[in-house]
């Protein structure tokens, strides 16, 4: 069998150590792995397959010299992205870039390989990974857009401190205990204290009083289900919670589809799992999401308000699915393309 080299491109942080433990987890074919960071990083040991490899610090030409690439996973934040993955691109390595440096240009496919992976293309290297947030929830949208033909999204989100990286870990943990110690926390890596709290800001304010990762949620949507037709609105808050967004999600359709339809659509779909079983309390949960690849779905009912609506809670793992697992699925997609 063909191996293929690749480069984890922020391999130190909290998304590409995740990157590392899926390529490993799902047998990808790795000939050689090259982990690249920052300059505070190098000369780090990570384990791959039980072995050391060692960080070697990102530069410009970094994928002109060494073991020549066919794949580069980035996930070191969108200035890095954007700066360095053109050089990878022209060196013919295809870029899979977690950032939203390159999520809404004409030139990048934005892929969410159970929705859109024919929007693949080999001449277009470098290919985004979509927001965590929307990527769970398109997963669950195509399937019931397919069926019945969505008119609009009204989103809540309930997002966990591991989407903001080690230190927002950290700074959740730690005021957790400067709190049961009768102290005052100091918030530093949020704009206000994060334990026993709920901040409906993520990201920065854009002028229409939206964030941006609200307006991630309506854009990415869009482009990646192929239709502009759909309204999308969303509120996104941060909840005290480590690992897996959840996500209350109001659907309107034009055709009806009873709960019954919905289940049904549901439990075919691809990295989909329904739990929902209310006479036992069984429902999708955080915790119970947490380190698993699907993307669970539950509490539907029909919403009584309008002709066709359906609400429903939609929880997933967002270091994995909404990160370093799908960007490693459109790795697999190229393998299976025959792009590399
Ligand atoms: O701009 P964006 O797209 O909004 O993304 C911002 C941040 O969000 C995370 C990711 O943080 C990113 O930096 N992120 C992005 N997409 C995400 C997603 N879908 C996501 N999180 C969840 N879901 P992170 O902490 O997970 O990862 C940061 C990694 O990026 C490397 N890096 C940063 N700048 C770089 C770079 N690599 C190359 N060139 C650059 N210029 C970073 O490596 C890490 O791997 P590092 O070597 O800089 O850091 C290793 C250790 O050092 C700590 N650290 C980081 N910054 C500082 C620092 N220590 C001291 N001073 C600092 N200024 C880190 O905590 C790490 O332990
Ligand atoms: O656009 O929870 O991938 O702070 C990375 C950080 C999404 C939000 C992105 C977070 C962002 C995420």
């Amino acid at each position: 069998m063909s191996s293929y080299n690749v480069a984890v491109v922020g391999a130190t942080g909290l998304v590409g150590r995740e990157m590392m433990s899926m390529l490993e987890k799902r047998n990808f074919p790795v000939g050689k792995l090259r982990l690249l960071a920052s300059h505070r990083s190098v000369g780090k040991k990570l384990k791959f397959k039980g072995q050391d490899v060692v960080v070697e610090e990102l530069k410009k030409d970094s994928f002109s010299k060494g073991d020549k690439l066919d794949v580069a996973l980035f996930s070191a934040g969108g200035a890095t992205s954007k700066e360095f993955a053109p050089y990878a691109a022209k060196e013919g390595v295809f870029v899979i870039d977690n950032s939203s440096a390159w999520r809404m240009d004409d030139n990048c496919p934005l892929i969410v390989p159970e929705v859109n992976e024919g929007a693949i293309e080999k001449d277009k290297k470098i290919i985004a990974n979509p927001n965590c947030s929307t990527i769970q929830m398109v997963v669950v949208l195509a399937p019931l857009h397919e069926a019945a033909k969505i008119k609009r999204v009204v989103v809540s989100t309930y997002q966990s401190v591991s989407g903001a990286g080690i230190k927002a870990v950290n700074e959740l943990e730690e005021q957790v205990k400067t709190l049961l110690e009768g102290k005052k926390p100091k918030p530093m890596a949020f704009p206000h204290q994060i334990a026993y709290n709920c901040l409906p800001q993520i990201d920065v304010f854009l002028d229409n009083r939206y964030t941006k990762e609200e307006m991630k949620m309506v854009d990415e949507t869009k482009k990646i289900m192929g239709d502009n037709s759909i309204r999308v609105t969303a509120t996104c808050v941060r909840v005290p919670v480590f690992r897996a967004h959840s996500e209350a999600v109001n659907v309107e359709t034009e055709k009806k589809l009873t709960v019954d339809d919905a289940l049904g659509i549901l439990e075919k779909a691809p990295g989909v799992t329904v739990v929902d079983d209310i006479g036992k309390l069984k429902y999708p949960l955080a915790i119970n999401a947490s380190y698993k690849e699907e993307t669970f779905v539950g509490r539907i009912r029909e919403d009584e308000s309008v002709d066709n609506g359906l609400n429903m809670w939609v929880v997933s793992d967002n270091l994995l699915k909404g990160a370093a697992l799908n960007a490693v699925q459109i790795a697999e997609s190229l393998v299976k393309n025959e792009f590399i």
